[in-house]
């Protein structure tokens, strides 16, 4: 206990007196761990304030061993304060400001040693020899940056027209564009107006087509009236005109279920509540209930003419054979078949007319030819229309972009670099896409489409992202990072996946080589 007071003692009067020392050998007068720039904060002749105001002490207690200040100000030269800041001057080489709970660990941490001043550890001065280092790689780097700022002057200047190459495109397919759509609405009118005279010739066609539709249609229903009181008259056996359910029950084909038997449901099917049916109601409602069963018994009893039709149930009329029958059923479909006139009109309605059939004269023909073509130049133009606001966009889109400070990266859109691992080849698009091929075959698989500018604001320009890419199995979308650095060759260095579908690039183009000051030895701020 007396021995490890003294110990302490001892070791507080030799920290006092090492720190008198180091006052009075260094240039400026300052204490152990304290930068030039913060030495005025620490006068000897005056009582010495923490840096955040909370306190002020004798400047005896400053790296007297004990921390006074919350943030560890008035321990500078000591580990202290677990807060405090010790800078060592290193001269020959960097400044440097290291966590004061390193001050003599045991770890030489600043080149000059002065970190451990009293620790057994043995720190020589290296200062010299990596100020050396540090300078030649400064210079190494000064000159990359130097060799490739020409390159980069070249890549603006490149930029630069490229993008007036896309300004004066711009507002040259901004004027076609307004020509296209003159012409297009000229050619509206125009097909419009021949439409017009088109439909004026097409009227007559389409009238007399109509008139046959009606015609067809008259002549079929009375075939059909024709029909059904043939029959009629052959189930009214009294023929008084009525139709009696006694009469019905006696003619086999109301026998729906076949069991030999009209009975009253069946004749209830065909008649409803009714004791009787009259011609009209024959025509009007039983007509079509009854017709598919006769058609079906015809069937059955004419397996290949018509000798063998039921003659039981039905007599067969003059006309009214089975096949007259049938024949009426699918008489729509004929009816299709059938007319001319009838797929012309739905092509007028398509105003596509068969030119083929020849059916229109002459002079209406050359109507529907005019406006055909008329048609095919308005939809010509329409197109052209299209075809320039696409190529608009797509323009627009690249302007939009933002090719770096100056346009440096403009002539670099949509040129590509690979990378090959051991695994898989990636290629890397810029301002594109960012895609991954396995060499073991399958298809290319998206990494990311272009997204933005991710750098930090010092450095905006140094990292690329690419986003949005295929769906990583059970997880999010893939992205890659690219990190962008000075280089003279615009080159893929690396990549990795330091995280599942996260992919980091490495990438060296001169169009990086515009300040110095982002290379990644200057990066580094050491003083804190
Ligand atoms: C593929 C590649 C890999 C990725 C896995 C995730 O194999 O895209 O890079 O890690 O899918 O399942």
């Amino acid at each position: 206990m007396i021995y490890s007071t003294w110990i302490s003692q001892y070791h507080s009067v030799f920290l006092i007196i090492s720190s008198i020392i180091t006052y009075v050998q260094s240039d400026v007068s300052r204490p152990r761990g304290v930068s030039l720039s913060k030495a005025p904060l620490y006068s000897p002749t005056k009582d010495f304030t923490c840096f955040d105001g909370t306190m002020t002490i004798p400047f005896s207690y400053v790296n007297d061993d004990y921390c006074d200040c919350f943030d560890g100000s008035d321990e500078p030269g000591t580990s202290a304060c677990l807060n405090g800041v010790f800078h060592c001057t290193n001269a020959g080489h960097r400044p440097q400001n290291i966590p004061s709970s390193r001050v003599n660990d045991g770890v030489c941490d600043c080149c000059d040693g002065t970190d451990e001043y009293a620790s057994s550890a043995k720190c020589g001065n290296t200062c010299e020899e990596l100020g050396k280092e540090a300078r030649a790689e400064a210079q190494r780097i000064a000159e990359l940056y130097k060799a490739g700022s020409h390159l980069r002057v070249e890549l603006i200047e490149k930029g630069n027209s490229k993008r007036n190459e896309m300004a004066e495109q711009l507002s040259q397919l901004e004027k076609d564009k307004a020509e296209a759509e003159k012409v297009r609405d000229e050619k509206e009118v125009l097909k419009n107006d021949l439409e017009t005279q088109e439909n004026d010739a097409l009227k007559v066609y389409r009238e007399a087509e109509e008139k046959e539709k009606q015609r067809k249609a008259e002549e079929e229903r009375q075939n059909t009236i024709k029909e059904a009181l043939e029959q009629f008259n052959r189930f009214d056996s009294n023929q008084d005109e009525v139709l009696t359910i006694d009469e019905m029950k006696v003619a086999n084909v109301f026998d729906k279920n076949k069991d030999g038997e009209v009975d009253e449901d069946e004749i209830k099917y065909f008649i409803g509540d009714r004791e009787s049916i009259d011609k009209e109601s024959f025509i009007e409602n039983t007509w079509s209930l009854l017709k598919p069963l006769l058609m079906m018994e015809q069937g059955m009893f004419k397996p290949a003419g018509e000798e063998g039709a039921d003659t039981e149930d039905i007599e067969q009329t003059e006309e009214g054979d089975a096949e007259d029958t049938m024949g009426d059923l699918d008489a729509d479909a004929d009816q299709e078949e059938e007319g001319d006139l009838d797929s012309q009109d739905h092509d007028v309605e398509e105003h596509e007319p068969d030119q083929q059939t020849g059916v229109y004269d002459e002079e209406t023909q050359k109507l529907v030819d005019r406006a055909t073509e008329a048609r095919r130049e308005h939809s010509d133009a329409e197109r052209t229309v299209r075809e320039i606001e696409s190529n608009i966009r797509k323009i627009q889109q690249n302007l939009e972009k933002d090719y770096g400070l100056q346009q440096e990266y403009a002539t670099l859109d949509g040129q590509c670099w690979e990378y090959e691992d051991k695994e898989y080849v990636y290629k890397l698009c810029l301002f594109q896409k960012v895609t991954q091929k396995s060499k073991n075959g399958g298809g290319e698989i998206g990494l990311g489409n272009w997204g933005e500018w991710a750098g930090p604001d010092h450095n905006r320009y140094s990292v690329m992202k690419y986003i949005n890419g295929i769906a990583c199995w059970n997880g999010p979308s893939r992205m890659t990072i690219v990190q962008i650095s000075c280089g003279l060759e615009t080159k893929l260095l690396s990549v990795t996946e330091p995280y599942r579908c996260e992919y980091k690039m490495e990438f060296t183009t001169p169009a990086a080589c515009d300040d110095v000051s982002n290379a990644p030895l200057h990066a580094s701020h050491d003083e804190l």
